[in-house]
């Protein structure tokens, strides 16, 4: 097996660093790429005002996820765990005794390979992995980096792959750090890694959650959620507002509905059950035992306390898993936004997505008896509000 080592202090974790790492993954075959955040760098101290270990952890983690590869690529803490200086020789032992017969590879900018011969072992460095080395587009850099490579064959029989990366984001952390400090630099960050930014105040960006921007917004919620269902919510956010526009609702109020209706959705049981407790959130015996119902209750309580928006949007949170009798506007479009977006995919759904533009109430009642009967062959208790819901509906649409 092929596994590229990616280490740095991802100070923050960049698009340089994430469309780097995806083309190294193709030009060397690798079958794993492990991120590795240094804790403390043995060649400089981290910036004044740097986000914490954990928190770069918490950044490398979301960053990773956010390349969408999730057998391949993966986050080490090693380092983090470690004592004292984060020396690449201590972790490259590690890896080679974790991965005895596999190939190694240790992934690195430019200006590390030109550094290496100062740092502590290169020599075994050299022995224990092959070095790839980022070059940068510009000038003769990639010329350079040729001549430094033959040297460090010649003098360490070291296996050296410069790496020519035309499309790379040219992407410096240390203007990042001052862009994001002014309130800009967000286009340089995979969405997700700007939402926990703004989230945890990091880097001096201290925004006020409650009056956040539609982008802001989106990329809190990215951040709260695993990638695979960045997806999912980009197109309820998009669904929404085409709804809204059809049936004259706020289209602003059904877009923010969109973007935060899951945020909650990967929140352990116990996690949700202290939302519910701190929001004073009554819970009924089948949402205290079944998490999937929970989300739409701590989603609204998050949208309500933490990102102030407006009652109609957290109600719309709110209902959006089980509907309910006797639904506004918005709380039907986001149900069923939720239920057709366009990345859904099963039997019937685009009858579904046809009558959602013609009747929304009978689509509504679709929707329902789908859900419903879905949830009984699967032997999934129905909650009284999904019964509730369009039982109303049954009695509403006959008047
Ligand atoms: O969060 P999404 O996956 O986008 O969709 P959702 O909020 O509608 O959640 C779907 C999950 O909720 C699915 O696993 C089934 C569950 N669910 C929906 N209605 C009921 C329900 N579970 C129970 N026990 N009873 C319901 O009436
Ligand atoms: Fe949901
Ligand atoms: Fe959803």
């Amino acid at each position: 097996m092929k596994i590229g080592i990616y280490g740095g202090t991802f100070n923050p974790p960049h698009l340089g660093h994430m469309t780097s790492a995806r083309l190294a993954m193709e030009m060397l075959g690798l079958d794993r790429l492990l991120f590795v955040p240094a804790a403390i760098p043995p060649h400089k101290a981290l910036p004044e005002g740097s986000p914490s270990p954990e928190d770069r952890l918490a950044m490398t983690v979301i960053a990773a996820d956010s390349l969408l590869l999730r057998d391949k690529v993966a986050v080490d803490d090693l380092e983090l765990r470690r004592e004292g200086k984060s020396f690449t020789v201590d972790t490259l032992r590690q890896f080679r005794e974790e991965y005895p017969g596999d190939e190694l590879w240790f992934l690195m900018g430019s200006d590390m390979l030109f550094s290496l011969p100062d740092w502590h072992l290169p020599e075994e460095i050299c022995a224990l992995a092959g070095l790839a080395a980022f070059a940068r587009s510009e000038g003769d850099e990639p010329e350079r980096m040729e001549v430094q490579a033959e040297q460090l064959r010649a003098d360490y029989g070291a296996r050296v792959t410069v790496l020519r990366l035309p499309e790379v984001v040219e992407v410096s952390s240390t203007r990042l750090r001052a862009q994001l400090a002014g309130g800009e630099g967000a286009e340089f960050l995979p969405p997700s890694v700007y939402g926990y930014i703004l989230r945890m105040g990091l880097y001096g960006t201290h925004k006020d959650l409650r009056h956040l921007t539609d982008a802001e917004l989106r990329a809190c919620s990215l951040s709260m959620v695993y990638a695979k269902r960045h997806a999912h919510i980009l197109g309820v956010e998009e669904e929404a507002v085409r709804l809204a526009r059809r049936w004259g609702a706020d289209e602003e109020l059904a877009r923010r509905a969109g973007i935060l209706h899951d945020c909650t959705k990967y929140l352990e049981l116990e996690q949700q059950l202290q939302i519910c407790d701190e929001y004073g959130i009554v819970l009924d015996d089948l949402e205290r035992i079944s998490v999937k119902l929970l989300h739409s209750k701590t989603g609204a309580a998050l949208a309500r306390h933490l990102y102030g928006q407006p009652e109609e949007i957290c109600q719309a949170i709110f209902w959006h898993t089980t509907g309910k009798a006797d639904m506004t506007r918005l709380e039907k479009i986001i149900y069923l936004a939720d239920y057709m977006e366009p990345n859904r995919d099963f039997p019937g759904v685009e009858e579904l997505r046809k009558l959602c533009y013609e009747d929304l109430d009978a689509a509504l009642q679709m929707g329902l008896e789908m859900s419903i009967e879905e949830l009984r062959e699967r032997g999934v208790p129905i909650h009284r509000n999904t019964q509730g819901a369009l039982e109303w509906l049954l009695e509403h649409r006959k008047g």
